[in-house]
């Protein structure tokens, strides 16, 4: 289950590549969640390529894209992306990783994100990984991070945990119905996270986590 042969796009990625198996597993929780300090550590552990959607759109406004102004007032705002903006910086991603196996993290966002990837690029998550964690905490983390993100700031946080709570959430439900979510207490320290993250990937994986 959840790997599928993909319809790739070839609009999309501008490849003749098709056919291609993918395995891919959301990451989804809160803004500060620690998505993407987990990512990390699943990458060196379990030979995931780690796409994180909010760090390519981030790199789509630096190349100077023609989408980038868009792409900079939507994070600015705390507003979802379009989802084939996206989709297109995901597939190509994909393809040119080399890998078959990844952790896409902070996507789908909403349910227009997920039937469009879904039925573009015809790839179903094996799971989806959830970061539960209370906003207090959250605000804590992202008030503190201090990498210059324009989006974090007291009153962009507050309308990121808005859309989450409105458009995001009712995603992770969506794949809690059919089983797929797998829910992980994220509001401990991140080497207590990062065991019970292991344990959702080591039966699943050939390689031996350390
Ligand atoms: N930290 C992490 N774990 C900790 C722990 N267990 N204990 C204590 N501290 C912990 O962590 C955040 C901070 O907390 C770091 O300083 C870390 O050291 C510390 P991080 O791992 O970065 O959390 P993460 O969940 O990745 O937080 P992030 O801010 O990246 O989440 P968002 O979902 O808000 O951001 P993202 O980059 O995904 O999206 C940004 C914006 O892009 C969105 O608001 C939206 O406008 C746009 N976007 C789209 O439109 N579409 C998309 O598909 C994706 C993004
Ligand atoms: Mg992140």
């Amino acid at each position: 289950m959840g790997t599928v042969v993909t319809t790739a796009n070839k609009e999309a990625n501008g490849s003749a590549e098709t056919n291609k198996k993918f395995t891919v597993v959301f990451v989804l929780g809160g803004p500060g969640s620690g998505k993407g300090t987990q990512c990390s550590n699943i990458v060196k552990h379990f030979g995931y390529t780690h796409l994180s959607a909010g760090d390519l759109l981030r790199a789509e406004i630096k190349s100077g894209s023609e989408n980038g102004t868009m792409i900079q007032n939507m994070i600015k705002e705390g507003k979802i992306v379009p989802s084939e903006v996206t989709i297109k910086l995901l597939q190509r991603a994909m393809n040119e990783s080399g890998n078959d196996k990844f952790l896409i993290d902070g996507f789908p966002r909403n349910e227009e994100n997920r039937a469009n990837f879904e039925s573009v690029t015809g790839i179903v998550p094996e799971f989806v990984l959830f970061f539960d964690c209370p906003e207090e905490e959250m605000e804590k983390r992202l008030l503190s991070r201090n990498q210059g993100r324009e989006d974090d700031n007291i009153e962009t946080i507050r309308k990121r945990f808005k859309v989450y709570m409105e458009s995001s959430l009712p995603v992770i439900e969506y794949y809690n119905a059919k089983g797929k979510v797998r829910k992980i207490d994220a509001a401990k320290p991140v080497d207590e996270v990062f065991e019970t993250v292991k344990g959702v990937f080591a039966p699943a994986s050939n390689k031996v986590a350390a």
